[in-house]
C-alpha cells in the first residue's frame, strides 16, 4: 500500500500576554524528546476544533475556550512521512485549570514557556515556524 499523508492538529493553548503549553515528547513517538504543542490525529468526520478539545483534554485534562484556525504546514519528512499539521489556537476556559500529564507514555510532563523563552530543541516543522517569528497571539489594534 502506498503511504498516505498523516493529519495532525496542534493547538498553541495560550495564557496571560505570553504564555504558551508545551510538552517534551518521549521515546516512543515522532520527534522524539523535542517539544511539541498538545494535539493529535484528526479523527474521521471530526471539525478541527473537535479534535483540538478532544485532544488537549486528554493529554492535560484542561478544557479550552476561543479555538480558531491559525495556520497549516504541509512537509515531508522521509520517504514514508508526509505531515500535514493544522495549528490552532485556544485559550483555558478556567485559567485557574492547571495542566496534568495524563499521557506519562508519551510526553515528560506539560509547563508553560514565554514566547521570548522558549523551549529547546521544538519538535520540526513548529520550531521552524516559531523561528521564523510566528506568532500565535492575537494582535492588539487600537482602532
Ligand atoms: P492520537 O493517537 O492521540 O490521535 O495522536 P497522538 O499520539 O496524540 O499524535 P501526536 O504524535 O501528538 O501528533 C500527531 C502528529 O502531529 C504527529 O505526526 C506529530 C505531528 N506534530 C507536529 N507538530 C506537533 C505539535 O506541535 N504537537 C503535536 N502533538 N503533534 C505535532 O508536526
Ligand atoms: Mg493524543
Ligand atoms: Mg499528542
Amino acid at each position: 500500500m502506498s503511504p498516505t499523508p498523516e493529519i495532525g492538529i496542534a493547538v498553541f493553548l495560550l495564557k496571560d500576554d505570553n504564555k504558551i503549553l508545551f510538552g517534551r515528547r518521549l521515546a516512543s513517538s515522532i520527534g522524539a524528546y523535542t517539544f511539541a504543542l498538545p494535539g493529535g490525529h484528526l479523527e474521521f468526520g471530526e471539525s478541527f476544533e473537535e479534535c483540538a478539545a478532544r485532544e488537549v483534554k486528554e493529554e492535560t485534562g484542561l478544557d479550552i475556550k476561543n479555538i480558531e484556525l491559525l495556520t497549516a504546514t504541509n512537509n515531508v519528512l522521509s520517504d514514508a512521512v508526509h505531515l500535514v499539521i493544522v495549528y490552532m489556537r485556544a485559550h483555558l476556559s478556567d485559567p485557574s485549570q492547571l495542566p496534568h500529564n495524563l499521557e506519562p507514555d508519551k510526553c515528560e510532563g506539560w509547563d508553560w514557556y514565554g514566547l521570548e523563552n522558549l523551549p529547546e530543541p521544538i519538535f520540526g516543522p513548529l520550531g521552524a515556524m516559531l523561528q521564523g517569528g510566528f506568532n500565535p497571539f492575537p494582535t492588539i489594534t487600537n482602532s
